[in-house]
């Protein structure tokens, strides 16, 4: 029996803070990436809210897609991608956020690349949300714990569903949205800047807004998907989540209880909200533990119960454990945890763990019963470009292989997945540490970290490697 269903989408996955460049172009404004410096996993980027001169910022460049799409769709359809999930940067629609007109040169890229990906016959995924919020509105309003922002985000719903209506039918509302439970998703998630931080990785917390700004997400989330459906019927909407497997570290019953909690705070706040369109009964708990009351307005609870999303999407990158020992909470990896002494690290130290997405996939949909697409998943390392110019990434094909296989066994189950997008299908700007060094994709670029680099692209081993897993659907592996 076939392990992937017919129809499966294969494919991969950007996002254009990380990939676009031409940060200035086409009217483009200012986004809070491009307020952020380079880094690299020793030396957090820094977050800058005047740009300085001579400091490099990745983004601002970054792979230079803004001038290489209609090359770079071309090598993915030679691929055989049946989908592309990308992101529409809100700044080239709204470059501030709050105009009441949208800008016709930004509407006018992604109608062009939208096509391209049509001419291929691959289907478009877009995220409108993916950590590029307009500056101006972390600004003048303080990101996403300001209210006004559902209306500057459902002008932006309007003009892209409108303009796309009949050539994209599938949409992500906000990316990961559950970074937001995070300290990190202050700022990345949310836009918004507390006093005192300068540092990307260590930002000054608040709770209050954090949590206010997560329910105007979910609050704007929801109304996005009723445009969505009221403007084109066919359209299908999901939410974008990290998932993070979480593990008891031993079995003693507070560890279980620890990684429980764990999982409800990070895996089901936001999920449940956006699937089941109400607050978990543990909500309260969290707030509490917080010490957060919640701003809700009369009709918001109707609104977020009458936009629950078709289907679930989320990113699987690897898996960490909690104790109910404080003296245990080591650095596991960027979700936080403790380290699993079975499993085996990147050079980044995120735990490399296929398993984990089997569970994911199993826990998602027997939870939820929707369908459920993989959206991001991948391995980051450092890739060499070999004396004959080849690059032979067995590491990556390895780590996909076997993540593909969990998703095999998902499948006989009995989850229902739609589809496959690996992450920086070709290589691009890395969302934490700001570096090129750390690279994904099938598609190696010729950019480095000292911002030296022609742009020019070439295959690695696992171009042709993933070429043969989507002709046969999943079924041949070898390589
Ligand atoms: C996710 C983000 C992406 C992405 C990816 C890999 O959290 O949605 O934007 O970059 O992780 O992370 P990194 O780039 O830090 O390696």
């Amino acid at each position: 029996m076939a392990r992937f269903p017919e129809g499966f989408l294969w494919g991969g996955a950007t996002a254009a803070n990380q990939c676009e460049g031409g940060y200035r172009e086409g009217g483009k404004g200012l986004s809070i990436s491009d307020i952020c410096t380079g880094g690299s996993r020793k030396q957090a980027k820094r977050i800058t809210p005047v740009l300085e001169e001579g400091t490099f910022y990745p983004s601002h460049e970054a792979i230079d897609m803004y001038h290489h799409y209609k090359n770079d769709i071309a090598m993915f359809a030679q691929m055989g991608f049946k989908v592309y999930r990308f992101s529409i940067a809100w700044t080239r629609i709204f470059p501030k956020g709050d105009e009441s007109e949208p800008n016709e040169a930004g509407l006018l890229f992604y109608e062009s690349l939208i096509d391209e990906c049509i001419k291929h016959n691959i289907e478009p995924l877009i995220t409108i949300s993916h950590y590029e919020l307009p500056f101006h509105l972390t600004k003048e309003y303080g990101g996403w714990a300001n209210r006004k922002l559902i209306d500057f985000f459902m002008n932006y719903c309007t003009a892209i569903f409108n303009r796309y209506k009949g050539k994209v039918k599938y949409w992500l509302t906000f990316n990961e949205i559950n970074g937001a439970m995070g300290n990190l998703g202050n700022f990345l998630s949310l836009g918004i800047l507390n006093e005192g931080t300068t540092d990307f990785m260590n930002q000054v917390d608040d709770p209050q807004k954090r949590f206010q700004g997560l329910h105007h997400q979910f609050v704007a989330s929801a109304k996005a998907v009723q445009l969505a459906h009221e403007i084109d019927a066919t359209n299908q909407v999901g939410n974008m989540i990290i998932y993070a497997t979480t593990y008891p570290l031993t079995c003693k019953p507070e560890d279980a209880i620890a990684a429980q909690k764990q999982n409800q705070n990070f895996n089901y706040y936001c999920t449940d909200v956006q699937v089941k369109g109400k607050y978990p009964t543990f909500a309260n708990r969290i707030w509490n533990d917080y010490g957060v009351t919640l701003d809700i307005h009369d009709g918001d609870m109707e609104t977020i119960a009458a936009g629950t999303v078709d289907f679930i999407s989320f990113s699987y990158y690897m898996s960490s454990c909690t104790s109910a020992d404080p003296a245990k909470k080591g650095e596991g990896n960027l979700l936080g945890g403790t380290p699993n002494p079975y499993l085996e690290a990147s050079e980044w130290g995120w735990q490399i763990d296929p398993q984990g997405l089997r569970y994911a996939l199993i826990d998602l949909y027997d939870r939820y019963r929707v369908p459920l697409m993989v959206v991001e998943n991948g391995l980051g390392a450092i890739d060499t470009i070999e004396e004959d110019g080849t690059i032979n990434d067995e590491y990556r094909i390895d780590y996909l292989r076997k993540h593909i296989d969990a998703m095999a066994e998902a499948i006989a189950d009995g989850v229902d997945l739609r589809a496959f997008t690996p992450w920086g299908c070709i290589d691009l700007v890395s969302a934490s540490t700001g570096e090129m060094a750390k690279r994904y994709g099938f598609i190696y670029v010729e950019k480095y970290d000292d911002g030296s680099g022609d742009f020019s692209r070439r295959k690695k081993k696992s171009f042709d490697w993933y070429k043969k897993v989507i002709e046969t659907n999943g079924e041949d592996l070898s390589s």
